[in-house]
This record gives C-alpha cells, sequence and structure tokens, in this order.
C-alpha cells in the first residue's frame, strides 16, 4: 500500500523547472533501481583499481540500491552543473603547477551544489509535505554517474566521464532522492565516442586498462588529491608533468568538449591565482599559512603535506636549477613525504642537467656529478 499518490507529472515538470530556475544546466530523473554499474564497480574494487580510497569498498554493498542512502527512495532527480569558465593557460613557465578547472574558484562544488539541491528539496516539501528526501553529492554510496545515464543526462565516454551532447563533460554531478514517485526520463542509451580514443591515448600516466575503466591508482587526481599520508609511486612521478593538484588531459582532448558553453554559475568563477600556482613559494609555507591561504578551498584536502609533496614532484618534473635553493631548504621540512619528495626531485633536476650537458657538449668531456654524494638521506615515510 503506497502512503503516497501515483506518479505526479505536473509535480516532476515543476521540479525540473524549479531545478533549471536554481541554476542546474540538466535536469533529469531516473528510478530508484538497483544501478546496472553495481557489477562494474564489483569487478572495478576487485581488480583493486580505487587503491586507498577505502570508502568505496567498506561501502560495497550499500550501493547495491540507493535504498541505502534513503529508505523508501522511489525516484532520483539527478542534476548536473556546468564548471567550464575560462580557458587554462597553453603554456606553463617552469616550475609553475597547475590545478584543475574544478578547483579554480573559492567555492567548493559539493557546498554549491548541496545548496541548490537543498533549495530544491524545499519546494518539493512545499508541493508534498510528507515526502522525504536526502541531497547526495559525492559522498553518498551513490553511483552518479549510472544514475545521471538513466536520468537520461548522458552517456559515460571512454574516459568514464559523463557526457552530455550539448553540454560536454566539464560537468558536476548531484542528486536528490525522494520517496515520491515521479516521471522518469528516458536513459540515454546510445554512446557516442565511436571511434575516438583521444582521451586513452593523451593520458601521461597510462590511467585506462581499458575503454571506460579507469585505473584510480594511475590517475593523476588520485595521486596529488586522494592518496594522502604517502608517498607517490616513483613510477608515475614523471608522468604527473606539471599537474599540481588534479588534472584535466582526458576531458581537455575530447572533442564534445570542444563547443561546451560557459558556465553561468557565478560561484566557479576563478577567483585566486591557482592557475597556475608557483611551486617554489608553496614550498616555504608554514601550516598555519597553508590553512589561511587554501584552508576554505579543495586545495585543502590533501593538506599542506600533500600539495608541498606535489610541489616537489612538478619542480622535480619541469623546474629549473633556481628551485634547487628551495628543495634543498624542503630536505628540513617537518613532514618526511615532504623530504622524501624534494630529496627526488633534486636528483631529477641534476639528472636532467647532466643529460643535458651531455647532449650540448655532444660526446665531449663531462663533469662526473655522480661523484658528489648527498649527505643526508630522508626518510620515505612508508
Ligand atoms: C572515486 C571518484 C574518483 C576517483 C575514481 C574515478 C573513477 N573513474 O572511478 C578519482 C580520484 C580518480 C576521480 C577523479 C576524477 N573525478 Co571523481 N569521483 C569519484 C566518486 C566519488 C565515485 C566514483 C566511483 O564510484 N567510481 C567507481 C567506478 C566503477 O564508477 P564510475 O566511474 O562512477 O561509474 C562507471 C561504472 O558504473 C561504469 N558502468 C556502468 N554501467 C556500465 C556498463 C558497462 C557495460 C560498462 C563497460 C561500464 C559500466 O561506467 C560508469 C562511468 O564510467 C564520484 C562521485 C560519485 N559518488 O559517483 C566522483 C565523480 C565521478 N568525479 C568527478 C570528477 C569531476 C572527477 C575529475 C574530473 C576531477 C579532476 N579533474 O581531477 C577526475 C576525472 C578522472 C576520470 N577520468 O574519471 C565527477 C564526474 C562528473 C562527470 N561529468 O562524469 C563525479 C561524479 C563527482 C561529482 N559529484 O560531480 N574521481
Ligand atoms: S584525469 Fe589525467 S591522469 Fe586521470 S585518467 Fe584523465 S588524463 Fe589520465
Ligand atoms: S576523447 Fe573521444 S573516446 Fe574519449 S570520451 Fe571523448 S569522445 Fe569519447
Amino acid at each position: 500500500m503506497s502512503a503516497h499518490p501515483p506518479p505526479a507529472d505536473d509535480l516532476t515538470d515543476a521540479l525540473k523547472q524549479e531545478g533549471l530556475r536554481l541554476g542546474f544546466d540538466l535536469v533529469g530523473v531516473a528510478p530508484a533501481v538497483s544501478p546496472e554499474g553495481f557489477a562494474q564497480l564489483q569487478a572495478w574494487l576487485e581488480r583493486g583499481l580505487a587503491g586507498e580510497m577505502q570508502y568505496l569498498p567498506r561501502r560495497e554493498e550499500a550501493y547495491r540500491h540507493p535504498e541505502s542512502v534513503l529508505s523508501g527512495v522511489r525516484s532520483i532527480v539527478m542534476v548536473a552543473l556546468n564548471y567550464r569558465t575560462v580557458e587554462p593557460p597553453g603554456e606553463v613557465a617552469p616550475g609553475q603547477g597547475r590545478v584543475s578547472r574544478y578547483a579554480w574558484s573559492d567555492c567548493d562544488y559539493h557546498d554549491v551544489l548541496r545548496s541548490k539541491l537543498k533549495h530544491l528539496a524545499a519546494f518539493l516539501h512545499q508541493r508534498s509535505p510528507d515526502s522525504r528526501t536526502r541531497v547526495a553529492v559525492d559522498t553518498a554510496p551513490l553511483l552518479e554517474r549510472d544514475f545521471a545515464r538513466l536520468a537520461g543526462l548522458g552517456w559515460f565516454g571512454k574516459n568514464t566521464m559523463l557526457i552530455n551532447k550539448r553540454k560536454g563533460s566539464w560537468l558536476f554531478l548531484g542528486g536528490l532522492l525522494t520517496d515520491l514517485e515521479l516521471r522518469p526520463d528516458e536513459p540515454h542509451e546510445t554512446t557516442h565516442c565511436g571511434t575516438c580514443t583521444r582521451c586513452l591515448e593523451a593520458c601521461p600516466t597510462d590511467a585506462f586498462p581499458e575503454p571506460y575503466v579507469l585505473d584510480a591508482t594511475r590517475c593523476i587526481s588520485y595521486l596529488t588529491i586522494e592518496l594522502r599520508d604517502r608517498p607517490v609511486p616513483e613510477a608515475h612521478r614523471p608522468g604527473m608533468g606539471d599537474w599540481l593538484f588534479g588534472c584535466d588531459i582526458c576531458q581537455d582532448v575530447c572533442p564534445w568538449n570542444r563547443k561546451a558553453p560557459q558556465s553561468t554559475a557565478a560561484e566557479f568563477h576563478p577567483s585566486r591565482e591557482l592557475a597556475p600556482a608557483d611551486c617554489v613559494s608553496l614550498l616555504s609555507l608554514s601550516q598555519e599559512e597553508f590553512a589561511s591561504r587554501f584552508g576554505q578551498t579543495p586545495l585543502s584536502r590533501p593538506g599542506r603535506e600533500g600539495i608541498l609533496r606535489n610541489a616537489c614532484i612538478v619542480l622535480g618534473n619541469t623546474g629549473d636549477q633556481t628551485a634547487v635553493t628551495a628543495l634543498e631548504a624542503a630536505l628540513d621540512d617537518e613532514s618526511p613525504l615532504v623530504r622524501e619528495a624534494a630529496f627526488w626531485a633534486i636528483e631529477r633536476l641534476r639528472q636532467r642537467d647532466s643529460s643535458r650537458f651531455h647532449e650540448e657538449s655532444a660526446g665531449g668531456s663531462s663533469r662526473n656529478e655522480s661523484s658528489q654524494e648527498w649527505e643526508s638521506t630522508p626518510e620515505s615515510g612508508r
């Protein structure tokens, strides 16, 4: 027996309109079913592709059905919010670290989406006071991309992103779960990647073992943001290039993003000089200075230790000799992670310098740099 009225078509339409009025770029409704991608999630976890993100396997069972997020759930209003603002700089100077597009503004996207979704929930409660709702952005055990596809918002690209033909993939997703039965949209059944493989080829750390599957343990986004309290495995450091926080390459190369519109959300307008960031100056930040500069921003997630570790790696990859003094000072940093990364970066800069010297002297005599031993050996932090 149902405590609620049968499908409320006009309510569904009104909710969608309200979602668009609140600034969402796409709004669709998915039925609250067990997601098709659950089996994929299980296989992905089984293969160890989630790395150290323990919260994923810990809640594996909860992903089986959105009932675990809201008991009695019948429908999920899925929303997407465009975050494409200005274009990133094409070239980045040596020692400058790139920051992923999603973190250019001072506003955390979770807060922005949650606040809009709460307004949408309030609208729903006004129309249907007995209904129950729950807002989900990122942290609930909900395969957001699966439900977005079910709600007709787009398809999964080979880079695993949810892509919409008109809006591209610079989209944040979120959901409003409700025990009301809303009229579901047609799922997005077609895919539009065709024979394209640009994202797979462009990924600098070979993070796609196959199309539609991401090995998070190789993804720069994971390495620079989620892999906290650990060193970045040495094999992946060169591939990080100049990425200090996150990575946008597999979206930058996607043809569906070429004509993607600009975001109208003022909250995502770049508000700090984060793109790019000067890695040498980051190395001198104290805990307090880091907190006051980045405390309220997405860059606080890996903390001072993670950001300084990343800055050392960027300097090792793209810096020049002018970075060595700052890196040597970082050998005395309070954090073993930072000390280890600084040591690696100094070694890498010396190797690069020495191979350049060899190339320039075209077979002539060269200094024997390897005879200079480092006096201190940093702790690995492992
Ligand atoms: C963990 C996580 C990560 C991990 C792992 C990413 C991954 N690809 O799994 C890391 C840290 C690497 C990451 C990186 C990024 N993330 Co993230 N991430 C998440 C999170 C919290 C969970 C994702 C998850 O469960 N992954 C497990 C895999 C198995 O699931 P999935 O990729 O979501 O879904 C796939 C399967 O279900 C599969 N599938 C389903 N059915 C079927 C059927 C068949 C036949 C096949 C083959 C596959 C298949 O395809 C789906 C899409 O590929 C979600 C939020 C959420 N709750 O969903 C955000 C989320 C996916 N991330 C997001 C973003 C923006 C990013 C970054 C762009 C950030 C950045 N610039 O650094 C990068 C993009 C990297 C990439 N190419 O995916 C957005 C994506 C929006 C979009 N348009 O798709 C989300 C939805 C957050 C949000 N609320 O907006 N992320
Ligand atoms: S975000 Fe960067 S590292 Fe991660 S899969 Fe895409 S291109 Fe590869
Ligand atoms: S780059 Fe090509 S293959 Fe990759 S997601 Fe975009 S269209 Fe699909």
